[in-house]
């Protein structure tokens, strides 16, 4: 009932009585007095003013499943980490496609056991269920897709070059304005389920000594705040566009949309794993490989890191 109060101050966009929602809903103004103490608390700044009614300022920056256009989600104030969640909910046998998205993670994790600073109310913290038909060698790929998604949400959103570092960074003026983590669970030829976890930097105003040099944000590059259910629906409208291709036709068929957001391409870039490769980045081939051109051949990578030449901490 609250949302359907919300929604009719949202199509009105102005002041509307007690008296007029509860004739729309057929409940009595101590309902929509009640309902509307509800949504106060869930965040919503309503003014009341005697004899006008209610207003909705609908600036605020609230998540929950009636801000976006996904069915299948849980929304939570807290937890350790999206990513644990999710595999928490798909060794419950969670549906396909469940979508967790969190205010605050206490734990919010990156890559071989590092931390992801995770503010509250700051930052887009989202993980999401999948089931593809694919082998174990194939997840890696997972990350690189919803790479493509998540630059191309941002740069559509706020009109930032955002760009991919190989695998998994999303950087934007040189400083990392978003990070994926995609992990699985897996019998030796098939993929039980992945969970992709996607971090954005939305709000941030700031960000402490050790990320100060590294880390960006939406706010921090374009001086606005935003709306994190925004960033929601247009990943997710992207993530399961591109999804969709990958499970009919493999990542061959993203390959060249990758490679237009890869800011490794054409840079020397140097593996850091135990036998270094190092050369010129060359781009994605059709199974997310990084290829690396060597002095004496072409090296293709399939996950790890690669650095990039950094000038005063940026990637360049
Ligand atoms: P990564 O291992 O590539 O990057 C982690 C490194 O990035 C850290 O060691 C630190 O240097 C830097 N870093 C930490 N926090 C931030 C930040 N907020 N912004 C920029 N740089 C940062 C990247 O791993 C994968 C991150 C995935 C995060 C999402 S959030 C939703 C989901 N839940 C969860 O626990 N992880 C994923």
């Amino acid at each position: 009932m609250r949302y359907k109060i919300l929604s009719i101050l949202r199509e009105k966009n102005g002041f509307v009585s007690g008296e007029e929602l509860g004739s729309l809903l057929g409940i009595s103004r101590a309902a929509v007095w009640k309902n509307i103490m509800r949504l106060r608390e869930e965040g919503y700044d309503i003014a009341s003013v005697s004899k006008k009614g209610y207003k909705l300022n609908d600036s605020a920056d609230i998540l929950n499943k009636n801000e976006i256009n996904y069915e299948n989600a849980m929304f939570l104030r807290e937890v350790d980490s999206t990513n644990n969640e999710c595999k928490r909910q798909a060794e419950k046998g969670c549906a396909d496609g469940l979508l967790i998205v969190s205010d605050y993670q206490t734990k919010g994790k990156g890559r071989l056991g590092r931390d992801w600073s995770s503010a509250p109310s700051q930052g887009l913290y989202m993980s999401i269920v999948l089931k593809p038909p694919i082998s174990p060698m194939e997840a890696p790929q997972l990350t690189l897709i919803a790479g493509i998604a998540t630059a191309k949400a941002i740069k559509k959103i706020t009109g930032l070059d955002a760009n991919i570092k190989w695998p998994n960074d999303i950087i934007v003026n040189g400083k990392k304005i978003c990070g994926i983590l995609t992990e699985m669970s897996a019998e030796i030829e098939r993929v039980k389920y992945v969970v992709t976890g996607i971090g954005v930097n939305v709000n941030d105003e700031a960000f402490e000594n050790g990320l100060k040099d590294k880390a960006t944000s939406v706010y921090i590059e374009t001086g606005r705040k935003y709306k994190r259910n925004i960033f929601i629906d247009e990943i997710l409208g992207e993530l399961m566009k591109y999804y969709k291709l990958y499970c009919e036709k493999g990542f061959s068929a993203l390959k060249d949309e990758y490679n237009k957001y890869c800011l490794n391409i054409g840079k020397i870039v140097r593996t850091t794993g135990s036998v270094p490769v190092k050369g010129k980045a060359l781009g994605v081939n059709d199974k997310g490989e990084l290829l690396i051109e060597t002095d004496t051949n072409i090296v293709p990578v399939l996950s790890g890191e690669v650095s990039v030449r950094l000038k005063n901490n940026r990637y360049i």
